[in-house]
C-alpha cells in the first residue's frame, strides 16, 4: 500500500505540473482485454488523466513551443505525448491516449467506472463539480494495483431546472440523445457562429454546473477550431 501511495503522490506533483490531473482509476477485469505492458507483464490497474477548467491552458502555452514540432496538426495530441510518454516510462507503464484511432480507446467508458461523472444531454460527460468543464488526455496502465475510491454521485441533469443546455445551440445539433456534429460545423463554420467559435458552444456554456470552471477565452477557440477542422475533411 505505502508503494501505491508513493506512485500516486509522484504521479499527481508531476502531473500538476503540466496543469494536469489523475481523474481516478481502477482494477482491471479480464475481459478488459487492455494490451500488455511494454516489458510483456499484464496491466493491473488502468489511472485516468485529464484537465479540469482552465489549469492546462497556460502550462501548454507555456512549453508548446518547447514540446510540439514546428508545424504539428494536431499540437494538444503531441503536447500530451510530450508530457505523459517520458512519465509513463519512469513508471514501467503503458500510455494510451483518446485520441488514437479510429478504433478509439472507450475514454468516457473507463471514465464513469473511475469518477463520478454521468451522461448529460449534450454527450459529453457531468462532473458534479466540474460541470462539462473537463476532459481526459490519457490513461497508463500500470503493473501495480492500485485502489481508489470512486464516490457515488447524482446525475446534476436529473434535478436541472429547463435543462437551458437543450435550448442553446442556435441551430438544435442537440435533441437530449444525439449530437447532429455537421449541423454544428456548418453553423461554428459561418458569419453565425462566431460567438460559438470564438467563444465556446453556447449550450455547454449555459450548464450551470461548474460554470465558474470555463475554458479560457484561447483555449474554447483552439477547440472550436480542431473541432471545425476535423469536420472540414470530412465534407
Ligand atoms: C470521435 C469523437 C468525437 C467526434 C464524434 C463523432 C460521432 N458523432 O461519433 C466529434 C469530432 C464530433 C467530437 C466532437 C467533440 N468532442 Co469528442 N470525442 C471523440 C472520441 C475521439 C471518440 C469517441 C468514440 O467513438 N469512442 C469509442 C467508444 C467505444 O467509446 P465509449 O467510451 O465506450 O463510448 C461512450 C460514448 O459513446 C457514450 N455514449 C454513447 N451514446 C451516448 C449517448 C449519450 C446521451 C451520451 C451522453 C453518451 C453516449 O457512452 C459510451 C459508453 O460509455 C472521444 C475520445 C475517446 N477515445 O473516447 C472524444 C470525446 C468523447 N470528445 C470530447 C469532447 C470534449 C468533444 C467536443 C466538446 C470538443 C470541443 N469542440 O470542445 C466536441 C463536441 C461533442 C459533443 N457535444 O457531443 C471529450 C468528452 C469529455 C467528456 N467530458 O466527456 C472526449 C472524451 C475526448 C477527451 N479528450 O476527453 N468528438
Amino acid at each position: 500500500m505505502a508503494q501505491e501511495s508513493t506512485i500516486l503522490a509522484t504521479l499527481r506533483a508531476a502531473l500538476a505540473a503540466h496543469g494536469l490531473e489523475i481523474r481516478g482509476g481502477f482494477a482491471i477485469r479480464d475481459d478488459d482485454a487492455l494490451p500488455a505492458l511494454p516489458d510483456g507483464a499484464p496491466a493491473r490497474s488502468v489511472i485516468l488523466i485529464g484537465n479540469v477548467g482552465g489549469a492546462m491552458w497556460p502550462a501548454f502555452a507555456a512549453s508548446r513551443e518547447r514540446l510540439v514540432p514546428a508545424g504539428s496538426t494536431d499540437p494538444l495530441d503531441d503536447w500530451t505525448r510530450a508530457v505523459i510518454g517520458p512519465l509513463s516510462g519512469r513508471l514501467g507503464a503503458l500510455a494510451l491516449y483518446p485520441f488514437e484511432g479510429p478504433p478509439y480507446f472507450p475514454f468516457q467508458r473507463w471514465a464513469e467506472r473511475a469518477e463520478a461523472v454521468h451522461p448529460s444531454p449534450l454527450m459529453i460527460y457531468i462532473h458534479p463539480q466540474h460541470g462539462l468543464w473537463h476532459a481526459y488526455r490519457a490513461v497508463l496502465l500500470l503493473p501495480d494495483e492500485v485502489s481508489f475510491a470512486r464516490e457515488q454521485t447524482a446525475r446534476p441533469c436529473d434535478t436541472c431546472a429547463g435543462q437551458p443546455c437543450l435550448s442553446a445551440c442556435p441551430v438544435g445539433a442537440f435533441t437530449g440523445t444525439g449530437f447532429d456534429d455537421m449541423t454544428c460545423a456548418r453553423h461554428v463554420d459561418s458569419d453565425a457562429g462566431t460567438e460559438c467559435r470564438e467563444r465556446g458552444c453556447l449550450a455547454r456554456r449555459a450548464c450551470p454546473v461548474g460554470a465558474g470552471l470555463a475554458y479560457p477565452r484561447a483555449q474554447m477557440a483552439f477547440h472550436m477550431e480542431a473541432f471545425l477542422a476535423r469536420r472540414r475533411n470530412r465534407s
